[in-house]
């Protein structure tokens, strides 16, 4: 098995967690977005999306979603749950990870993407070309800023965002929070809630990597 990672981006950083969160030693190979290794023929040939991360099996399947690759290592490695332990817990952390990937990632995302000068013909992670859309800068970040505020009500009165079980919605969570960052976004000083499970996510082994 190997993970296709690139140590700056956002997402393959939830998958690292993902993999800290579970003990597991995966190897590493390392991709440069930086100097765009994804287009080149060796990486668009594994995934001709050409986005990370990456999880090629030992068989040959190649997964190509941060979801897919959690999605199989919970089901080889079922300890400890992070994706939910009966049929009711499964399909809340798939309901609540499903949002804050759209509401919350995808619109920091959306900010980002549409700003950063050099993604002016990338305004879309993949192999196509897609111009930037100036007005996408501000919805994005209005739509992370609401997101943030859900995020807060949320963990009103629990520990973390599915409950009291640390899960992959908090990982989820935690990662568009801190790529909010890149568009200098953070959650107001009154979202005492947020700020205390970001206090206890930030203090786990996983959020160094
Ligand atoms: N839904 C995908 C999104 C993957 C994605 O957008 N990856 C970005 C890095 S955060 C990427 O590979 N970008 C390459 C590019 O922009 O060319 C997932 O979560 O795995």
């Amino acid at each position: 098995m190997k993970f296709y990672d690139c140590a700056t981006a956002p997402s393959p950083r939830r998958v690292r967690m993902f993999i800290a969160e579970k003990n597991l030693d995966v190897p590493v190979v390392e991709v440069d977005l930086g100097s765009r290794e994804q287009h080149g023929d060796a990486f668009a040939s594994l995934n001709p999306h050409r986005t990370v991360p990456v999880l090629e099996l030992a068989d040959g399947t190649v997964l190509t979603s941060s979801h897919a690759i959690c999605r199989y290592l919970e089901e080889v490695h079922p300890r400890p749950a992070l994706m939910g332990s009966n049929p009711q817990e499964r399909g809340r952390i798939a309901d609540l990870d499903w949002r804050i990937e759209q509401e919350g990632f995808l619109a920091v995302g959306e900010s980002f993407r549409n700003r950063a000068k050099s993604f002016k013909n990338n305004a879309v992670p993949g192999k196509h070309e897609h111009a930037q859309i100036p007005e996408l800068v501000d919805r994005g970040r209005s739509r992370a800023s609401q997101f943030m505020q859900w995020l807060d009500t949320q963990l009103d009165d629990q520990t973390f965002v599915a409950g009291e079980q640390f899960s992959v919605a908090d990982i989820t969570a935690f990662t568009a929070i801190e790529f909010a960052k890149w568009i200098k976004l953070e959650a107001p000083a009154e979202y005492v809630n947020l700020h205390r499970w970001y206090s206890a996510v930030s203090a786990r082994d996983s959020a160094r990597l």
